[in-house]
């Protein structure tokens, strides 16, 4: 341990804090350097940084230094040798303690994150709800829903926790995405086709997508979550879509053979887009487009929808 303890300068040149700010998180909410050898200053340990840096990003964020420290004290010690204690231990009350980083989003995503930490699956929906008849689907998904699910995100990779709240949110916002797709049914040929990487489980972009397309009038085919890829060129050779939107959160399922194999199908669709954070732009085959937002995938869609259909072959 002691090659790897570091000393407050170094941690705050890591960090890019100064040591001052590193002395007041000490003196004040207790996150100070925890290895001691007799007759030396005290170091930060690796667990230290793991905490100090939980520290700098949530209150980089907005979020209280009180608050932060709370959240980083409980992170777990990922030196602990497999034997990582999550803190499930929450601080206050009904709702769990604590809150859902929204960064700058509004007041709405503020009172979805409250509702989420309480568990209050009848306010969600209504915010939600409420939110895409007021705004669209594109505004909802970017100034609602992205924020609240990323601030879960963030706390989950803090603390191992929240994982009730991810779970009835992500029902909520799919519930909430499909009643969207359903009250505005296109009509014409589904000429796109949406679907999840093999193994991926992460729906919610797509479904937002799907309810983005509906909105927009465009007619899609959703395969939805975990596609072998084999099964994603059947379906591409049995329906002939003039896009595919392949989805992947994570590098884990993000293997480019996938698109390839798109790009191979006897029925190679006129377009292939990689979407989402998984995919690694320099891996890309040649070809294959990566939108970097709802609003790009939703008018790429609509674009080659059209083009088709002045070609009149839809
Ligand atoms: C909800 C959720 C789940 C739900 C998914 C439910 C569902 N039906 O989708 C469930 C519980 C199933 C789940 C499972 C898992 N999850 Co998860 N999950 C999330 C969470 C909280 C939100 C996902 C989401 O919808 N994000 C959408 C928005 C919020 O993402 P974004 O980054 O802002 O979006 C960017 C781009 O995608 C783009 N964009 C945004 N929207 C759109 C839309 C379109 C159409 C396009 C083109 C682009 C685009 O713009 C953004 C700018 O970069 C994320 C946290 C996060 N930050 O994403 C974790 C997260 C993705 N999950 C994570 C993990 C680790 C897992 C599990 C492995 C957990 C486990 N141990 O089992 C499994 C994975 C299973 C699998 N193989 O797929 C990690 C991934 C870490 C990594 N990078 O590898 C994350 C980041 C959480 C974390 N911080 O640890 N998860």
């Amino acid at each position: 341990m002691v090659d790897e303890a570091l000393s407050a300068g170094a941690v705050a040149r890591r960090l890019g804090v100064a040591v001052t700010t590193l002395r007041t998180w000490h003196q004040r909410y207790g996150l100070g350097p925890s290895e001691h050898i007799p007759g030396h200053h005290r170091r930060y340990t690796p667990s230290d940084l793991v905490r100090l840096e939980i520290m700098r990003r949530l209150t980089a964020e907005g979020v209280s230094p009180a608050e932060a420290a709370r959240w980083a004290r409980q992170a777990p010690d990922p030196t602990a040798n497999g034997t990582v204690t999550p803190a499930r231990v929450h601080p206050t009350g009904r709702d769990g303690g604590g809150t859902i980083p929204v960064g700058r989003a509004g007041p709405a995503a503020r009172g979805l994150a409250r509702a989420a930490m309480r568990l209050d699956a009848a306010a969600i929906s209504e915010t939600i709800a409420h939110a895409l008849a007021a705004d669209g689907v594109v505004a909802t998904w970017d100034s609602l829903l992205r924020p609240v699910l990323a601030g879960i995100g963030e706390r989950h990779a803090a603390t191992s926790g929240l994982i009730e709240v991810e779970h009835l949110m992500s029902r909520c916002v799919s519930e909430a995405l499909a009643a969207a797709s359903r009250a505005k049914v296109p009509t014409g040929p589904a000429r796109i086709l949406l679907s999840c990487a093999d193994e991926e489980q992460h729906t919610l972009p797509l479904e937002a997508l799907a309810a983005a397309l509906a909105e927009a009038g465009v007619s899609y085919r959703m395969l939805g979550a975990r596609v072998p890829v084999a099964a994603l060129v059947e379906a591409v050779n049995r329906t002939g879509p003039a896009a595919v939107v392949l989805w992947s959160h994570t590098r884990a399922t993000a293997d480019p053979a996938q698109l390839s194999a798109l790009l191979a199908a006897p029925r190679r669709p006129l377009l292939v887009l990689a979407a989402g954070p998984g995919w690694r732009a320099d891996t890309l085959p040649a070809g294959v487009v990566r939108p970097v937002d709802l609003a790009e995938a939703v008018s790429l869609s609509a674009a080659v929808r059209d083009a088709l259909h002045q070609s009149g072959r839809d």
